[in-house]
């Protein structure tokens, strides 16, 4: 990014000017005292304020307005992520739509998710680990926290980044516009196994997923 932008057309132009402007002919003993005067030193100072000023005003309040405008869950695709050292899991709400509890003293190796079997809601929960299938073009929204450490949940082929961080449960949204698989990777150093913290995400055509979330649902465990 800084590279391509070092080397933009304007620097090109203004190397050329240099090029020609102090050419050995017209100038046959080198300068060393160098610019003399205020303006480098008065341009120097304008450009990072007018950067601050570019950022605070207008590029963090564009951004966090357009993240901020949350689509209804009712027309989203509703899951949960939980990062953990080191794996995702993921938390689908079932055939009801409601979430199951979920509670630290289930939490084991079979159950990452602690999820309670026994409540209502929670009978047909789908949990997978490390796969997080969604369908195309309607909105999602994840609820996103995490079991440790701060993760970083990164989709970079939806512009996803958001951090995890234990103790708060963050929503994160997009609308998958293409089919396709890519990784999900953690951008955030958490671990000696942070290398390993790798899932995948699968971006399906509505029959595709309703096929895949009822191949699912055959495999949840009977109490
Ligand atoms: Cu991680």
């Amino acid at each position: 990014m800084f590279l391509k932008h070092f080397y933009s057309t304007d620097h090109k132009i203004f190397f050329t000017y240099v090029l020609i402007r102090f050419r050995r002919s017209a100038h046959r003993d080198a300068s060393y005292h160098g610019l003399r005067g205020r303006w480098s030193t008065v341009i120097e100072g304008a450009v990072p304020v007018a950067e601050v000023a570019l950022l605070m005003f207008f590029s963090i309040p564009l951004w966090s307005a357009r993240v901020d405008a949350f689509p209804p869950e009712a027309q989203s695709t509703v899951v949960r992520v939980v990062a953990e050292q080191f794996a995702w899991n993921v938390h689908y709400p079932g055939a009801d739509g409601r979430f199951g509890r979920t509670t630290p003293s289930l939490l084991g190796p079979s159950n990452p998710l602690g999820l309670d079997r026994t409540d209502p809601a929670g009978r047909d929960d789908i949990t997978t680990i490390n796969q997080l299938n969604l369908p195309v073009n309607r909105p999602v929204i994840i609820h996103l926290s995490s079991k440790d450490v701060i993760h970083s949940f990164g989709l970079g082929e939806m512009r996803v980044k958001q951090d995890a961080v234990p103790g708060i449960v963050q929503p994160v949204w997009f609308t998958p516009t293409v089919t396709g698989q890519w990784d999900i990777a953690c951008s955030q150093l958490c671990g000696l196994g942070h290398y390993r913290m790798r899932g995948v995400y699968q971006i399906q055509s509505q029959g595709d997923y309703q096929a895949w979330l009822a191949e699912e649902a055959a495999l949840i465990p009977t109490p």
